[in-house]
């Protein structure tokens, strides 16, 4: 155990597990490691909470609501990222000066190893999978989570030679120690209205990661994403500077400082946005060390994640995609900027729209051969956007409608700039029930 570990949990005692879930699970489990006389208690609003059947009979557990007694009573309260700070039950705890941390923060006080963090509005998880896969090609046992999906502390182990780490704003608000090799902030757009008081408030959780970061990794073409401390700083973007593109004998090469490193034509992903995402992977890995010709045929047959502009059905010319995890603006401005379309585009848009403006789709759409199938919850926020635009109630009314009117040429696409919650358990399962469908539709079932 570190001294910094040591000191950090002197006089913590009583420690209150705010909000299951795999968050609240990862951190049950951790205190329970820890060689020190902890009593754990965990509340959860939810009637229901996820993972409670996984947690032992040993841990006093509140569901349902708020304790406020156990709360105010603690030494330390830990909060999963879904529970604001904001939370009047979370302030009153703040307002007795009683510390409330994530579960990142408690990562970053037992870890041993170096870390990179990849925070931002939209590609923070095809970063994050992308430097992992790279850094193992490298020959590096690594240990990649956090929002991504497997919690930070459930990645720990003594054998782990480089963390990965993507950090959402909600992590962020809750995190101050954690000390990193390099943190990418990749871009901010419109998210999470529903959270944050505005643009500035998000922007500023956003900033976090850089509070003990020794080197920021930001966007040439987006200025929010520079750190507001000193840090050193290494950008990314289109033109020659730092990490960025050059062109050598009519090709298009990633490069270093002018130097190319890998041809843009050799790459399997698709799309601009992607180009960005692989100069960050390749910027966090030299930061720690990585020699960058090593990656590159990683990154050649690296082909990205599952529910990200993914082409899950081509029949008789018609394109199907699922991109179920655009949740909001910019990610389906950005899955619009990279098709490539010979007929007309079947939009599918619609679900939780978190308080978010969709106007900016309008102009967009206007250049495009569209028409626009809304859905959901919010999916009247999106009529007025295009003249095309119908309204359904869920994504197989869509579909089982539109299939007879598909010609060669034609592509459908999920890409829908909300969340999924309204109709699905999350985006990975609206995505799969959109692939679901357009097998059984497109006549490729078995
Ligand atoms: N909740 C309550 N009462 C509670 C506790 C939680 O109502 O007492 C609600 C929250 O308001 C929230 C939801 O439950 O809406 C989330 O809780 P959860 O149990 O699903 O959380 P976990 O399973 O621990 O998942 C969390 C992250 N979830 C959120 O930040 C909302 C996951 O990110 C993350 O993968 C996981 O930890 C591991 O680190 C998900 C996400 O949607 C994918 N993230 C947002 C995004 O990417 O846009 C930030
Ligand atoms: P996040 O984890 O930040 O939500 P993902 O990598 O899961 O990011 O991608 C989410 C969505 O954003 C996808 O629809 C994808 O097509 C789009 N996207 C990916 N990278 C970028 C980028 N650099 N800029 C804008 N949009 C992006």
């Amino acid at each position: 155990m570190s001294h910094t570990a040591l000191s950090k949990w002197q006089g913590i005692k009583q420690v209150v597990v705010v909000g299951l879930g795999v968050t609240g699970l990862s951190v049950v489990k951790h205190l329970q490691s820890l060689p020190y006389d902890l009593t754990i208690k965990v509340i959860d609003t939810r009637a229901q909470p996820p993972g409670i059947e996984e947690l032992g009979a040993s841990i006093e557990v509140h569901i349902g609501s708020w304790n406020t007694d156990w709360l105010l009573q603690a030494d330390l309260v830990v909060t999963n990222p879904g529970i604001a700070l904001a939370t009047p039950e979370i302030q009153a705890a703040l307002e007795k000066n009683i510390p409330v941390v994530g579960d990142i923060e408690l990562f970053s006080w037992a870890v041993n190893a170096p870390v990179v963090a990849i925070t931002g509005s939209n590609g923070k998880s095809t970063v994050t999978d992308l430097t992992g896969v790279l850094a193992k090609s490298a020959g590096l046992n690594v240990g990649v989570g956090g929002n991504i999906g497997v919690p930070a502390l459930d990645l720990l182990n003594d054998s782990v030679d480089l963390y990965v780490l993507e950090l959402s704003s909600f992590q962020l608000e809750t995190t101050s120690s954690l000390s990193l090799k390099a943190a990418a902030y990749l871009n901010l757009s419109e998210d999470h209205m529903d959270r944050y008081q505005g643009m500035d408030d998000y922007g500023q959780a956003k900033q976090r990661i850089f509070l003990h970061a020794e080197t920021a990794i930001v966007n040439r073409d987006d200025l929010a994403t520079y750190p507001s401390n000193s840090i050193p700083t290494l950008s990314f973007g289109f033109d020659e500077q730092d990490f960025g593109v050059v062109w050598l004998e009519a090709q298009e090469y990633l490069s270093k400082q002018g130097q190319p490193i890998i041809a843009v034509a050799d790459l399997s992903l698709v799309g601009r946005h992607n180009l960005s995402n692989s100069l960050v992977a390749l910027a966090l890995l030299d930061c720690v060390g990585v020699p960058l010709e090593k990656v590159a045929p990683a990154l050649k047959t690296y082909t990205g994640l599952t529910h990200r502009c993914q082409l899950v059905a081509d029949n008789n010319g018609i394109k199907w995609i699922n991109d179920s995890k655009a949740t909001n603006v910019a990610s389906t401005l950005a899955a619009l900027s990279g098709l490539q379309l010979e007929g007309q585009l079947h939009l599918l848009v619609g679900g939780v729209g978190k308080g978010a403006d969709f106007s900016e789709l309008a102009p967009v759409l206007e250049t495009l051969n569209v028409q626009l199938h809304c859905f959901g919850l919010d999916g009247d926020a999106f009529l007025s956007l295009h003249h095309s635009a119908k309204r359904w109630n869920d994504i197989e009314e869509i579909i089982k409608n539109i299939t007879p009117t598909l010609t060669r040429g034609d592509a459908v696409m999920l890409s829908p700039a909300c969340a999924s919650f309204d109709q699905f358990k999350n985006f990975m399962a609206r995505g799969d029930e959109f692939t679901r469908l357009a097998h059984l539709y497109a006549g490729l079932s078995s």
